[in-house]
């Protein structure tokens, strides 16, 4: 649904026509912008609270810099809506996020403005480092070049590697803390803490303010940026700011706190800053869901709440008569406090997913041992091995696309330790509407690859309990070695979910339906499409068998020379990258025991694949239960052939 801009924000279709406005003006534009936000994720869903914490700096910054030639940089890039608003794009903002629609990040590809794609956060300030260390080498002096950056971002590593840099060598970069004291959850950490120091100290605000002041006047006089920066640190930074800062300390030049909604001083200060050469930051404080009192009052909740009644705040859930599956996350949070319960070995471990990943089930009930770690994957990681050095049992639990992240650490600091840790991957295979930053394609892949590695992935509930319980055993850790248990966004099949807890056998996949002639051989919760279609072919008379492996690593090879012996083809199916994933592991075994079936691998082709609901792609990747009998039709040896469907791995 498309909703009609507010007249002032219907006349701005670049940066441009905002520049044009007077400064008087732009309160109202902040007005519209919000309601033009509230007014289209209510119907089609989307990250929420975070454009609306930053309307104001989203319309100060086009406002006071030269955007695109000035290069903005937005950290994470779910905050940006109001940036795809203002640059162009407002007429196209009813397909947000959905299929063939424009993505709820920024992305190089679909505008100028886009300066650099995102998804994952902490990026922002190393892009920009670069942006401007290359405008510096081509002499492009005038180039201004922004970060903006939440501060639960700036937990990340990355964000305090690339300030180390920075602050170390020549560039023209500001860099705009956006805080709020929130990241999907409250932040967390040391830092947090640190920053809500500096916004409360009252030495530390009047010393600011005469700053300010200082500077405000200077700027008037025309005095040299150079000359007033030199001025405020010789004097009275330097006398009267005793208490240390952080960012100082880096070389980095410290502006703020300043109230991130004030739009008047928002443009003035921001306009002071282009004169200042040389990396600085400016500390803005915001709220996270500004100007829309639910979500300024339950920021987790309204981060992203689907779709609703703007109305009433009323958050649309589908009902239903029957009870329903509940989603994995959840059977994965139930089922490690159930653990936990009787085991106080166990751990846990999320860096800055909580609520994402259900931790935060455990991290209610058991403080002291479960762990938000900030958005900080690699200490995620690290930390969880540490753990595991002094005996404990240690659920990692990462998004399967933020793990890419901790990858070193997996192979440097687990595998090569034969270290016991479990990683449980949330959001593996397609994400849906979040898009390419967010799949969780490549897991099977990469920790395939690696020594003291067992890879698994559930079918449903009762497999993701039964993997987790048997991961969990003091028998496991006698393997030495870590396990990855991969299950996607969404809903299981199993209603009834809270099954006993049985102790499965690595390595063993299981005979679901017999059959002959072709055999489906299939890994985790895509295995319920392909049992789809395998019921789809018997009501056709054709009779293909269907086996869940459940294990890409170690592979059941007992079950697969068998499959290998009765069956002429094989097709495998698997909700990730095709290139080194499940396919590609059966296809080694079958030329490692020089077996000579035909094999065709369903999954993810090598492309990227956009964003869209989980179903949609599901069928664009040709893994749906549709696409998997249109290829069973195709290979079973029969006369009655029908015409192949093509899908994207063809
Ligand atoms: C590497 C990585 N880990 C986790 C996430 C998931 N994530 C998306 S937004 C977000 C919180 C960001 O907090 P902040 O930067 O303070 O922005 P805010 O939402 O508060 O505006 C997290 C953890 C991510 N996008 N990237």
């Amino acid at each position: 649904m498309q909703f009609k801009a507010g007249p002032l924000l219907s006349k701005i279709h670049s940066p441009a026509d905002l520049r044009s406005l007077a400064p008087s003006e732009l309160p109202k534009v902040c007005e519209e912008l919000r309601q033009f936000i509230i007014d289209h994720v209510s119907v089609n869903g989307g990250h929420f609270g975070a454009s609306l914490g930053v309307t104001e700096l989203t319309v100060a910054l086009h406002y006071v810099f030269n955007t695109p030639e000035d290069q903005l940089v937005w950290d994470v890039g779910h905050q940006a809506y109001g940036h795809k608003i203002l640059t162009g794009r407002m007429d196209v903002f009813h397909t947000n996020r959905l299929l063939g629609g424009i993505s709820g990040f920024p992305k190089r590809s679909e505008s100028i403005f886009d300066t650099f794609g995102v998804g994952h956060s902490s990026t922002s300030i190393s892009a920009a480092l670069g942006m401007a260390v290359a405008s510096r080498y081509k002499k492009e002096f005038q180039k201004q070049h922004i970060a903006v950056i939440g501060d639960g971002s700036m937990t990340a590593g990355m964000a305090f590697e690339a300030m180390n840099h920075a602050g170390d060598i020549p560039n023209n970069m500001l860099i705009i803390l956006n805080d709020n004291c929130m990241a999907i959850d409250p932040n967390v950490g040391a830092l947090k803490e640190y920053l809500t120091d500096i916004r409360t100290s009252h030495t530390y605000n009047k010393v600011k303010d005469d700053v300010w002041n200082l500077l405000g006047k200077m700027s008037k006089f025309g005095k040299s940026a150079q000359e007033i920066v030199s001025k405020i640190e010789n004097g009275l930074k330097a006398t009267l700011l005793k208490q240390s800062n952080l960012f100082e300390s880096l070389n980095l030049r410290y502006f703020g706190p300043i109230d991130g909604h004030d739009i008047g001083y928002l443009t003035t200060v921001l306009n002071d800053l282009k004169d200042i050469p040389g990396p600085k930051i400016l500390h803005c404080i915001t709220t996270k869901g500004k100007g829309y009192s639910l979500a300024e009052k339950d920021q987790t909740l309204w981060h992203a709440p689907g779709k609703f009644d703007k109305l009433t705040g009323e958050i649309h859930k589908k009902t239903f008569d029957n009870p329903q599956p509940p989603k994995y996350q959840e059977v994965f949070g139930h089922t490690l406090l159930e653990l936990a319960e009787k085991n106080p070995k166990i751990m846990g471990v999320t860096p800055a997913m909580p609520s994402g990943s259900s931790l935060n089930i455990m991290m209610r009930e058991m403080p002291d041992r479960a762990f938000d770690v900030g958005i900080a994957e690699q200490h995620a990681v690290t930390f969880s091995a540490g753990l595991a050095t002094q005996g404990l049992t240690v659920f990692c639990n990462i998004y399967s696309s933020f793990m890419q992240r901790g990858y070193d650490q997996v192979v440097h600091d687990v595998c090569l330790q034969k270290l016991p840790v479990i990683f449980c991957l949330d959001r593996a295979g397609l994400a849906g509407a979040d898009g390419p930053t967010h799949h969780g394609l490549y897991d099977f892949a990469f920790m395939r690859a690696l020594p003291n590695m067992i890879v698994a992935a559930p079918r449903n509930e009762q497999e993701l309990r039964n993997m987790m319980f048997t991961a969990s055993l003091d028998s496991f850790k006698e393997l030495n070695q870590a396990i990855t248990i991969r299950y996607p966004r969404g809903e299981g099949v199993m209603p009834a979910w809270k099954t006993s807890l049985e102790r499965i056998e690595i390595g063993t996949g299981l005979e679901l339906i017999k059959g002959e002639n072709v055999a489906i051989l299939s890994i985790g919760h895509i295995g319920n499409e392909a049992q789809k279609a395998v019921e789809l072919a018997q009501q056709k008379g054709l009779n293909p068998a269907l086996y869940d492996m459940r294990f890409v690593k170690p592979l059941d090879e007992r079950l697969l020379h068998g499959i290998f012996k009765a069956f002429k083809t094989i097709i495998t199916v698997e909700d990730a990258a095709i290139q080194g994933g499940f396919g590609s592991a059966i296809a080694e075994f079958m030329v490692d025991h020089q077996y000579q079936s035909k094999m065709i691998r369903l999954g993810i082709a090598d492309l990227i694949v956009e964003h869209g609901e989980q179903k949609e792609l599901y069928e664009f990747c040709g893994i749906d239960s549709t696409s998997i009998l249109a290829k069973i039709l195709q290979e079973y040896p029969t006369k009655t052939k029908v015409i192949n469907t093509p899908t994207a791995i063809d």
